[in-house]
């Protein structure tokens, strides 16, 4: 069991200025534990906004993509060093949506983590399996060749800077959230890869599930071991997100 959460904030293209200024003061308002960090990751185009807005010292700002380049002719891509200048420190790669609807390949995915964290940019990165490789019995064997990409293309001291988030295709938005023993024996197992190829800093790397994750279903997650806090995607737009941060206390 780790001693710090990890609670983040997936809005996907969903908001406005209005709507995210009533989030962002919503969390400013509220009493969080000190022991959760949390990370908002809105749309690009309010990711300075969000960030500026933000008063508590246990949020950050994240970005829903990046690139693998700097700066240049890459025309609607978005640089980690601009994430960073705009006063986001978290990107998230590799999640489902845009494995399935832009085609990005575990390698590609891969490449992103390598060059968002030499850029200074710590990454949330999903895997999960769709309904399909579940019935085939197939969860572990996904995770493990999307997080294989990662691990050949990232030094293992690198894990101290990625954030595992488990998100299952079938649970996403459609209000059928994995159990939490569904989750936590996943977890376990996605741990133990992790720790055969990686070594002991294994232990330490957060895994977060995501999927229908609510005010209500995140208490059912709190005495798993290996559930160390929740990737969140509808519920964050709502005042209930501050209930699941504080689901841990
Ligand atoms: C999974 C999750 C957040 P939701 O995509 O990344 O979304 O909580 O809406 O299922």
């Amino acid at each position: 069991v780790l001693d710090s959460w990890n609670n983040d904030g997936n809005f996907k293209m969903n908001g406005s200025k209005a709507s995210i200024q009533t989030i962002v003061e919503n969390l400013n308002s509220a009493d969080l534990p000190s022991n959760v960090e949390v990370v908002l990751c809105p749309p690009a185009p309010y990711l300075g906004y969000t960030a500026d807005l933000n008063k508590q010292k246990i949020i950050s700002v994240g970005a829903q993509n990046c690139y693998i380049k700097e700066s240049g002719a890459y025309t609607g891509e978005i640089s980690p060093l601009e994430i960073k200048d705009v006063g986001a420190d978290w990107v998230i790669l590799g999640h489902s949506e845009r494995r399935t609807i832009l085609n990005e390949s575990d390698e590609f995915v891969a490449e992103k983590v390598a060059f968002a964290l030499e850029k200074g940019i710590k990454v949330i990165l999903c895997i999960g399996e769709s309904i399909d490789e579940k019935k085939a019995g197939k969860t572990l064997d996904v995770c493990k060749r999307e997080l294989s990409a990662v691990i050949k293309s990232v030094s293992n001291d690198s894990w101290k800077d990625i954030v595992v988030a488990y998100e299952p295709i079938w649970a996403i938005g459609t209000g059928l959230a994995a159990t939490s023993q569904d989750a936590q024996d996943i977890h376990s197992e996605i741990r133990s890869y992790l720790k055969s190829e990686i070594g002991e800093i294994a232990d330490s790397v957060r895994i977060l599930y995501g999927g229908s994750a609510n005010g209500k279903n995140a208490p059912e997650f709190k005495d798993k071991p290996d559930v160390d806090g929740f990737l969140v995607g509808g519920a964050s737009l709502k005042p209930e997100f501050v209930s699941i941060i504080t689901s841990r206390q």
